[in-house]
């Protein structure tokens, strides 16, 4: 078994042309990699807008934030002998890393799930400060209590950490700052304490020793956290054989804790699978999927920005039906249905981390 999504026959839900730029002087690449939430009888997404400036023959530009909070435009001739540009999603100059695009946050809501309209009110969340320069991505949205806990990807010269911004009513956001510093990506907060803590997935990235694995962290507030435990690495020969990363906030099961994970190849080609957790100690993992339970087989998974990728960071639960939103080619918004109690019967009860 090795694909068991049922696709929404009315994807991509979102392409670039669908929203509006964010200034005058930019233009939307993607629509990628959306946080999910419910809110007022209302199915919310939290979609990353990357967006960049129109090119011109022989220059490459790129925006970042600067120090007054502006979108700033950086500019290199493309015969610069500093350039190095052989990823659709990052520039190196003078030995820096850049990204090609700026991200920001953008909600949209939706009465079935399937069509979404921006709200009238202002809607954006951007980057703030100097941690968040290159932009804020791939938001997980969970909800403790009356409290919404967003955790993004936050990018700037400093490195790729998670930063964390709460909120009770979606108009008033408290940011918290970075949570995990770099590189650390792909943090989800589970949805109920345990044993009295908050618990959170994560995925710090060690290049020499170790590799792109998932960790468990413990905290007593939410935004300190510690005990950090490995629980889930990536498998030499496997799908995720290079990296592995969390999706939404884990789903609670009679089973157990499930996750559903992304995974990457040495070619970077991204497919989901799903772990399960012990719910008492959610550090003993029970069971994986040893194949995907979803690969890029439909066109816009297969080209876009960035292609062969499915990627996820929000869902829906009702009963046994999982409502999986996702970033498709790095380029559009898509969803697909799984049955949590399929996802269940594909996992193998081994000890295989
Ligand atoms: C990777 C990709 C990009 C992302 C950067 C920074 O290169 O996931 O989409 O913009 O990391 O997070």
């Amino acid at each position: 078994m090795s694909d068991i999504a049922r696709r929404f026959p009315e994807n991509p839900l979102l392409m670039p042309k669908d929203l509006h730029a964010s200034t005058d002087d930019l233009q939307i690449i993607s629509l990628l990699n959306p946080g999910v939430f419910e809110f007022e009888g209302k199915i919310w997404l939290l979609v990353r807008v990357a967006e960049c400036i129109a090119q011109k023959e022989g220059v490459i530009f790129f925006p970042v934030i600067n120090a007054l909070g502006k979108v700033e435009i950086i500019e290199i001739p493309l015969n610069d002998p500093d350039l190095v540009t052989n990823d659709a999603r990052i520039v190196q100059y003078k030995g820096l890393d850049y990204l090609t695009t700026l991200s920001h946050l953008r909600l949209l809501c939706s009465d079935d799930g399937i069509n979404f309209q921006e709200p009238k009110q202002n809607s954006i969340l951007t980057g703030l400060g100097n941690l968040e320069q290159f932009g804020i991505e791939d938001c997980r949205v969970s909800k403790l209590d009356d409290t919404y806990y967003l955790t993004y990807t936050a990018v700037s010269e400093n490195g790729v950490g998670v930063g964390l911004r709460t909120t009770k009513d979606w108009k008033n956001f408290d940011a918290k700052g970075m949570i995990f510093p770099p590189h650390n990506k792909d943090c989800a907060i589970f949805e109920e304490k345990i044993k009295g803590k908050f618990y959170a997935l994560h995925r710090p990235s060690s290049p020499q020793i170790g590799g792109n694995f998932i960790w468990l962290a413990e905290s007593n507030d939410g935004i300190h956290w510690g005990n950090h435990q490995c629980i889930i690495k990536s498998r030499p020969g496997l799908w995720d054989s290079a990296r592995v990363g969390a999706g939404a906030a884990p789903i609670k099961t009679e089973k157990g804790w499930l996750e559903i994970y992304h995974g990457a190849n040495a070619e970077h080609q991204y497919c989901l699978g799903a772990f399960l957790m012990d719910l008492e100690d959610p550090s003993k993992i029970i069971a994986r999927t040893v194949e995907p339970i979803m690969r890029p087989q439909e066109n816009y998974e297969l080209s876009g920005f960035f292609g062969y990728v499915v990627f996820t960071n929000g869902h829906v639960v009702n009963g046994d039906k999982l409502t999986v939103y996702y970033g498709a080619a790095d380029e559009f918004v898509c969803g697909a249905y799984f049955s949590i109690n399929e996802i269940l019967s594909c996992l193998e009860f081994v000890g295989n981390k």
